[in-house]
């Protein structure tokens, strides 16, 4: 058994999460995929996959990650998109900055030398950027892709954040109380790939807002 468990949001994925669990195939990891219980088509599109399925407490992104936090068993824990964006070559470069490094949570980023991502437009590039800005500048985090939310971490340091976002406002609510708790926070290189298919879920204008308002909020302490 590994001690990492990978925690799988989806979403109207039954095209690609197949693909993303073939391609897990050859990892011992714990999967553990989250969903809404009347996704039927995607929990029947991985039925014969060896994957964990829970279900989520309500909707959103951030409620079946928050799920997916509570309910994780082992060590350590990351963050893996069902569209075949992250590429899974990576996590043994951020699994060695949690078990050597003694980091507490490590933010893949496309935006460093030689990272870069097939799936931004010109929207979530700029959005990306002034967001990760306002991260430095009011919650002093020294991560460069706010957003990306491709996170590994310790599982017991995560559980004891009090993450209550359930829309993408988790993207951002995640380093800033980590940050906060003073865990030690790293960066790791990401290249992200296309998503296989389906549709995008964020709406780069509401979804923006809402991730704004979050930070205003937190940065208030509500
Ligand atoms: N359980 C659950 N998963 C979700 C929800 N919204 C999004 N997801 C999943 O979260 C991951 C990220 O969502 P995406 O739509 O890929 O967001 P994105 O990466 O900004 O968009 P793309 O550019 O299209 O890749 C995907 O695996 C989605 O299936 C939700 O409400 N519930
Ligand atoms: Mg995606």
């Amino acid at each position: 058994m590994s001690n990492l468990t990978l925690i799988i949001p989806a979403k109207n994925e039954r095209e690609s999460l197949p693909k993303v669990l073939d391609e897990l195939k050859g990892y011992s990891f714990v999967k553990n995929v989250i969903l809404e219980a009347t996704d039927k088509l995607t929990i029947d599109a991985i039925k014969n996959y060896d994957c964990k399925i829970i279900y989520q407490d309500s909707k959103g992104y951030g409620d079946a990650l928050k799920k997916g936090i509570e309910t994780v068993e082992t060590e350590l824990f990351c963050i893996f998109n069902a569209d075949g964006s992250f590429d899974p070559k990576e996590l043994e470069l951020m699994i060695n900055k949690l078990e050597d490094d003694k980091y507490d949570f490590v933010f893949a980023s496309r935006y460093e030398e030689n990272c870069g991502s097939e799936d931004d437009t010109f929207v979530t590039l700029v959005g990306n950027y002034i967001f990760t800005f306002l991260g430095k500048i009011f919650f002093r985090l020294e991560i460069t892709d706010i957003l990306y939310t491709y996170v590994m971490a310790r599982t017991s340091c995560a559980k004891k954040l009090g993450l209550t976002a359930k829309d993408f406002s988790f993207c951002v609510e995640l380093p800033i109380k980590a940050q906060r708790a003073n865990y030690k926070i790293c960066t790791s290189k990401s290249f992200e790939r296309s998503r296989i298919a389906g549709k995008k879920k964020v709406n780069a204008f509401k979804d923006g807002l809402k991730i704004l308002f979050s930070m205003i909020k937190l940065f208030f302490r509500y």
